[in-house]
């Protein structure tokens, strides 16, 4: 079957430019330094978001845990929110591996943390706690719909984390999404930070990868925590081919996927029985609720759904998550859109 994947954009599999470049890329062992295919992409997106250096890691998960351990000991706190995917849904690896403790703020439905309960949680330098050393932010916010923080708000987090010392990392897994959907340049986006993680393997369309940015004193710890992790990749400049060509090719599209996603979700919510979240979509992520008339659950839904060829994220017991990427074209949504009616229909005969 052709499935219609709209589970997330980490299913996108590579285009045939990238499985081209993949087949001739020049490798070297990148432990050594000299994978001169995974240097050049580490350079470009260093570039890309005005940073010294960039280090290639395997996951959007190392990256941050590779960003957190190198800018923090053990013992020490980062400051992040309650909803952020380095909290909820990366295994709890900085305070497992690195005892680097999270301390916990309010994300508000538009993917802030209140900037007054920022500077609350900073401790006081006092024996009985531990030591505030770091701050997160996600942009896109993903558990928060998708939506994009605004760059007055990145610097703003900036001057506090100034102002107390902080280091400022984001994770930046879809920051060309959120640089799309502003109109400014991702550059801006981290110009306030000391660190950044992006991915290749999402809306990029890469098969494997992310990118940890900042200065070049930064990139080196954080080369060694990689190792540390296990992430040296030897010749995996087959892999960074992919990733430059999607830095060179996908950035520029990512527009059409937040398109498709609002077309999407004004096809929904033409449907009775599907809520829609307010301001959804704010990128390429559709989120949505079953109303109290619809007797299945979501996972219910999601089944025959699948049945008929469409994929969907179940995000809780009555909620989905849709993601749109390069795989899905205008008739998929249409598809989509088609399919739910029927699937919803037939659920209140
Ligand atoms: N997110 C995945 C799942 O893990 C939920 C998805 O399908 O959206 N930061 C953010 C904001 C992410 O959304 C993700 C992946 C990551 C980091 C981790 O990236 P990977 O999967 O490469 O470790």
């Amino acid at each position: 079957m052709d499935w219609i994947d709209l589970r997330s954009d980490t299913v996108t599999l590579p285009t045939p430019q990238m499985r081209a470049a993949m087949a001739k890329a020049e490798l070297g062992d990148d432990v050594y330094g000299e994978d001169p295919t995974i240097n050049r992409l580490e350079a470009m997106a260093a570039s890309l978001l005005g940073k010294e250096a960039g280090l290639f890691v395997p996951s959007g998960t190392m990256g941050n845990l590779a960003a957190i351990l190198a800018h923090c000991g053990r013992g020490d706190e980062f400051i992040l929110g309650h909803l952020s995917h380095t909290f909820l849904y990366e295994a709890g690896g900085a305070a497992a591996l690195g005892g680097v403790n999270p301390h916990l703020i309010t994300n508000q439905p538009d993917g802030t943390m209140n900037l007054e309960e920022i500077e609350g949680a900073v401790r006081a330098d006092d024996p009985h706690f531990p030591i505030s050393r770091l701050v997160v932010l996600e942009n896109t916010h993903n558990r928060c719909g998708g939506v994009a923080l605004t760059l007055e708000y990145t610097k703003a987090v900036g001057e506090i984390a100034n102002q107390y010392g902080l280091l400022f990392h984001l994770d930046g897994a879809r920051i060309f999404n959120a640089a799309a959907a502003m109109n400014v340049d991702a550059k801006e986006l981290a110009g306030p930070t000391d660190s950044v993680t992006f991915c290749l393997s999402k809306g990029l369309g890469a098969p494997v990868g992310s990118v940890l940015c900042g200065s070049a004193e930064f990139i080196a710890k954080a080369r060694r925590m990689r190792k540390q992790l296990g992430g040296g990749m030897r010749q995996a400049g087959v892999l960074a081919a992919a990733g430059i060509v999607a830095l060179e090719t996908m950035i520029a599209r990512l527009p059409e996927d937040h398109k498709r996603a609002s077309l999407l979700a004004s096809g929904l919510a033409q449907i009775p029985g599907l809520i829609l979240d307010p301001g959804t979509p704010y990128t390429n992520m559709v989120f949505l609720t079953l109303d109290d008339q619809i007797t299945l659950s979501a996972s219910e839904v999601a089944g025959r759904l699948k049945e008929r060829g469409i994929l969907v994220g179940v995000t809780a017991k009555r909620r989905f998550r849709l993601v749109t990427h390069c795989w899905i074209d205008d008739l998929g949504i249409d598809q989509a859109v088609t399919t739910f009616n029927e699937v919803i229909q037939d659920s209140m005969i």
